[in-house]
């Protein structure tokens, strides 16, 4: 078993505590869920209490660090350390009830994902992968697929809706679709590269997303021995909003498909 770093055992503790108010909170929507009551606004609380819980932690260590954050934008620090929150990867599933959420935390250091965790409080995963010390889920290392033909390969992939809507994606899930054995849409970015990471997923691609939601699962993809870059091969970057990751053995394939737009 690998030694957690001691920034990853300030996540943890980070995430692990605001973990408990989610998962309170999840008992309480699905509660709202049988009353029929709306339950946006309660959900914006939850996100924004999560948030403050994070915040309270890390800024105790990391007085002098930049945060970017979903919910309060950024609170500027140090140039050279950025620590990304997002206290709530997956709102939708959340709102629903389904439990495929992830509490996010990455460092970036100079444009590059050092360090990052997610968590999932309602089924207890705890993910974390540092810069050359491998990618693990509960003390265990993960590892991508080595799934190579695409038909036998399983592929994620977010669904747009509303204002993230883009041209081509019916033809990208067509192109795609034909030839795997299935497209998955879990509805959380954060938990489909922690699914590359560990094998489950061979490859997963989506678009207009936010630094947050992709930053730690970025580091497990790769540190699992996956691969990242733009839909179109080309080298992410922490502006990018667009992802490709898989198992390395299939990124060009997916590529290819992708190469419509
Ligand atoms: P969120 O749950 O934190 O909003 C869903 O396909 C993925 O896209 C989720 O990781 C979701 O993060 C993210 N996402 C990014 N921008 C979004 C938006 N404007 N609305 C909903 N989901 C968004
Ligand atoms: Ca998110």
């Amino acid at each position: 078993m690998q030694i957690q770093p001691p920034i990853i055992n300030i996540f943890e503790k980070a995430v692990r505590k605001a973990g408990k108010l989610l998962l309170r909170d999840f008992g309480e929507i699905e509660n709202l869920q049988i009353q029929s009551k709306n339950i946006g606004d309660f959900v914006t609380n939850a996100d924004l209490k999560t948030e403050k819980i994070l915040l309270e932690t890390l800024q105790y260590y990391y007085p002098n660090s930049t945060y970017i954050t979903e919910e309060s934008g950024k609170i500027k620090g140090s140039d050279e350390e950025i620590i990304v929150i997002d206290p709530i990867d997956g709102t939708t599933n959340f709102i629903h009830g389904i439990p495929l959420v992830g509490i996010v935390l990455g460092k970036v250091c100079n444009g590059e994902i050092t360090d990052g965790v997610i968590f999932n409080p309602i089924l207890n995963e705890f993910y974390w992968a540092s810069k050359g010390k491998g990618a693990w889920c509960n003390n265990k290392r993960l590892r991508v697929s080595k799934r190579q033909d695409f038909v036998n390969c399983l592929i994620g992939s977010g669904l747009p809706q509303i204002n993230r809507t883009y041209p081509k994606y019916l033809e990208e899930i067509d192109n795609v679709s034909r030839d795997c054995s299935g497209i998955r849409s879990i509805g959380a970015a954060a938990i489909n590269l922690a699914y590359v990471a560990a094998g489950k997923l061979d490859g997963y691609w989506e678009r207009n997303l936010n630094l947050w939601d992709v930053s730690a699962g970025i580091l497990l993809v790769r540190e699992a021995g996956g691969r990242v870059t733009l839909p179109n091969g080309n080298e992410w970057t922490i502006d990018s909003p667009d992802i490709l990751a898989s198992n390395i053995l299939i990124h060009e394939v997916i590529q290819k498909k992708l190469k419509t737009n």
